[in-house]
């Protein structure tokens, strides 16, 4: 049974032809999970036709950054460096990523997926299904792997892919302190080895960055990853320039993420590299950063970006993808094409996925239809721009 999605303004995302692919008057044919065939509607295959009246139609969107399984919040915190607090007085308080970490080592798997579902159901209200999600708040064996359970039975309760990303390196615990390397050797390999023996990764990230891992202690993790057989990417060159990105791309990384403080020699050596660029504009405004990740330096190189939200309860507690998208043009300059074939084709690319992305003949029917026309309507909102359904492995969901 083929069904006709009818009278569409089609962004398809593919590159090299009409910016954001374009086709006027367009129609999608779905058989299955599949998208099987894409075009102008006079020369569509037979089928039940669905008229979309005349609405803008791209593939459904792909957060390809977030740490959306994590317990509690961080409300108070933010209030009390508003109220003149020193980062020590929060630290001393119970504060920052220590203050996540005991909220969801204190959570059962239920309360985990519980916590994240209304985060979840934001991002799906905004057109997007995938999302990769990041364990990294339990940093033992045992929480680090409820966390990725947590994530992964997200794809079961809503109609969404998950893709996992072990982060058991992205901080230090207090248990741990001043031992960073025998934290990595006895709970983060052990946690990544049961991970993924029970299937719970797709890829291996950590944090590299003065306050957390040097690149030296993150290639013993990316040495593990690869005897596993898992792909790899990097938190690099978010507060400081430690030539993580290019220890990354010279690992095949799939991605390395923030990259505010990236220099030229990065930018080339992950273009070299096909090392997506994930650009991260929420932290950047919730910190308050002043240094600008170098756009046109990735762009002279040729290296691909992608823009996520960063979903995390310290650095980038926003659920928008719209928004990452408005803040990537307005902040730092991307284009509205860039940043949405960032959420799109190159998100796609960030998390090795090669079945979606676009809209092309084979490739998942994951699409989504807005009350838009305009392509750019989806950057040029400060806020989520309006949904009118998703379709996901070709089922029509709300
Ligand atoms: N970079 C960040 O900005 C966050 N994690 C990371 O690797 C911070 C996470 C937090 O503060 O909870
Ligand atoms: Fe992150």
């Amino acid at each position: 049974m083929t069904m006709i999605l009818d009278n569409l303004r089609l962004a398809t995302m593919l590159s090299g032809g009409a910016p954001y692919g374009l086709i006027d008057g367009a129609a999608v044919a779905i058989e299955g999970d599949r998208i099987a065939w894409a075009g102008p509607s006079a020369e569509a295959p037979e089928g039940e036709r669905m008229d979309m009246g005349g609405r803008l139609v791209t593939p459904a969107l792909i957060d390809c950054h977030t740490h959306v399984v994590f317990g509690g919040q961080r409300a108070r915190e933010f209030e009390m460096r508003l109220n003149g607090a020193s980062y020590e007085e929060v630290a001393k308080a119970g504060g920052g990523i220590v203050s996540t970490v005991a909220a969801t080592r204190a959570a059962s798997e239920d309360a985990l997926v519980a916590q994240a579902l209304p985060r979840v159901d934001q991002m799906l209200a905004e057109g997007v299904g995938t999302i990769e999600v990041k364990s990294g708040y339990g940093l033992d064996i045992e929480t680090e792997l409820r966390m990725l359970r947590a994530a992964r039975r997200i794809g079961s309760e809503r109609a969404i892919s998950v893709v996992t990303t072990f982060l058991g390196a992205h901080a230090t615990p207090p248990e741990y302190k001043g031992r960073d390397d025998e934290f990595l050797a006895e709970q983060v390999i052990p946690a990544l080895r049961a991970a993924h023996a029970e299937g719970l990764v797709d890829a291996v990230d950590g944090f590299c960055e003065g306050i957390a891992f040097s690149p030296a202690q993150i290639e013993t993790v990316f040495a593990e990853a690869s005897a596993l057989g898992l792909p790899v990417k990097l938190h690099a060159e978010q507060l400081s320039n430690l030539g993580g990105a290019a220890m990354a791309a010279r690992h095949g990384a799939l991605s390395a993420d923030h990259l505010e403080y990236l220099d030229a020699e990065g930018a080339a050596a992950m273009a070299t590299a096909g090392t997506v660029a994930v650009i991260l504009p929420g932290a950047f405004y919730t910190l308050r950063e002043t240094q600008l990740p170098p756009i046109d330096a990735l762009r002279a190189a040729g290296t691909e970006m992608a823009v996520a939200t960063d979903c995390n309860p310290g650095t980038a507690p926003m659920t928008s993808l719209c928004l990452a998208m408005n803040m990537a043009c307005t902040l730092f300059r991307m284009t509205p094409e860039e940043a949405l074939a960032g959420t799109t084709r190159i998100a796609a690319r960030a998390l090795g996925l090669s079945d979606r992305g676009v809209i092309a003949p084979g490739l998942r029917a994951d699409l989504a239809v807005w009350e838009a026309r305009e392509p750019a309507e989806l950057a040029y909102r400060v806020g989520p721009t309006p949904l009118h359904k998703r379709i996901i492995g070709g089922t029509l969901v709300a």
